[in-house]
């Protein structure tokens, strides 16, 4: 799973980039601009899984791996600058979801680009410059399209039809994810990924004090509100928590963390916060597999049959799948860990083809190739 981090500049995105990873980048009180010439930032993060640290404990296993979720920072949009936002357009149309950091907290030393810190705006002008990105795509393609039906080329028509229905939607400032479409018209739009068409979650970034706070719930209805009224398209999930202090919590050792954590009246560090949110936003489950010498998170897509799970693994487990024995992480636990206990008492079921994989399913693929 790859998200971005984007969002106005200077709204903290590396700041939480820096919580979400536990890295130490440089933050800077100035914008971060296209002249800077600045590569995106990659971290890579294990998926905290509580399943399989326990599965570590009772298998002790030569390997373990998590699931993974990969986080990009990059340069922030700018109202007005295309030649930079084109840039970051192009980055977030490679990833699962976007993760828009607004800022909330209030900092003099600090400038915001629009000069004052108003959030429901730049939730709101955010949205907009990505209807014009969108916008902008449409309209570069229909001019291909006349081009190449001028010369006498045979015109994408199909999808022609497509890009009027979305400029005209756009052109009134309305996100693709607002405006119906059929199956058909949703699966020629997938390869072209649209950002008013992506999965967002937002991050209001607020002050260390608002923590818990009133004011913050209230600022969280109120983007939500926004997104309601907007349209019919599914409401972001929405998170406050301050950028800064999550990335200081994001560099303790754990135990550490816990009592940092526990001070401020915070449940969950943002690090693992966000990963359950993109998990629930992007419909994302994971299945495990264990034994001695590896235990392994799997994440797929919620509805995946035992066949097409198994081609996560590998291809020729999918071409050759003849079963999945199946045991609920519950069930297995409430077994005492204990794959022979759980078959005695018929917990371990063998599911075929069609069997819609649960979140936290313990499978063992029986296949021939
Ligand atoms: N008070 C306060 N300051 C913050 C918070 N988050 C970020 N900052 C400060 O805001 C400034 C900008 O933070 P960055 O994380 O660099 O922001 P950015 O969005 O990555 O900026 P660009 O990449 O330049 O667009 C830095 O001085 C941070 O220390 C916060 O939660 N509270
Ligand atoms: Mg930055």
């Amino acid at each position: 799973m790859k998200l971005i981090i984007t969002g106005f500049s200077n709204s903290g995105k590396t700041t939480v980039f820096n919580a979400l990873t536990g890295q130490a980048l440089e933050t800077t009180a100035y914008s971060t601009s296209i002249a800077a010439d600045v590569e995106p930032h990659h971290g890579i993060v294990k998926v905290p899984d509580a399943r399989i640290d326990k599965l570590v404990s009772i298998y002790e296993p030569k390997k373990t791996t998590y699931a993974t979720v990969e986080y990009l920072d990059y340069l922030g949009i700018t109202s007005g600058d295309t030649s930079q936002n084109v840039k970051v357009f192009n980055l977030l149309k490679d990833a699962d979801a976007i993760v828009h950091v607004v800022r909330a907290f209030d900092d003099a030393s600090v400038i915001h680009p629009m000069k004052s810190v108003d959030p429901l705006r730049d939730v709101s002008s955010f949205e907009a410059e990505l209807i014009l990105g969108d916008l902008e795509f449409v309209e570069k393609r229909l001019k291909k399209i006349e081009e190449q039906s001028k010369r006498g080329k045979k015109p994408e028509i199909s999808d022609k039809d497509l890009f009027l229905k979305c400029k005209t939607a756009l052109e009134d400032e309305i996100s693709l994810r607002d405006i119906e479409f059929n199956d058909d018209e949703k699966r020629q739009m997938l390869p072209y990924q649209f950002l008013t068409a992506m999965q967002e979650i937002i991050v209001l970034n607020i002050n260390e004090s608002d923590i818990n706070s009133d004011k913050a719930k209230d600022l969280q209805n109120k983007v939500e509100t926004f997104f309601k009224e907007k349209g019919k398209g599914a409401v972001p999930q929405i998170l406050a928590l301050c950028g800064k202090i999550e990335m200081e919590i994001a560099q303790l050792p754990p135990d550490e963390a816990k009592e940092f954590l526990d001070e401020l009246g915070i449940e969950e560090p943002a690090m693992k916060k966000l990963c359950h949110v993109s998990y629930d936003a992007l419909g994302l489950i994971s299945f495990l597999t264990s034994g001695t010498d590896e235990v392994r998170a799997w994440t797929i897509k919620k509805g995946l049959h035992a066949q097409q799970a198994a081609g996560k693994i590998h291809s020729d487990i999918e071409r050759g799948f003849i079963r999945a024995e199946t045991v609920s992480y519950e069930d297995f636990i409430a077994s005492g860990g204990d794959m022979v206990k759980a078959k005695e008492k018929g917990l371990f079921r063998q599911e075929g083809k069609t069997y819609e994989v649960k979140d936290g399913d313990i499978i063992n693929f029986k296949f021939n190739v």
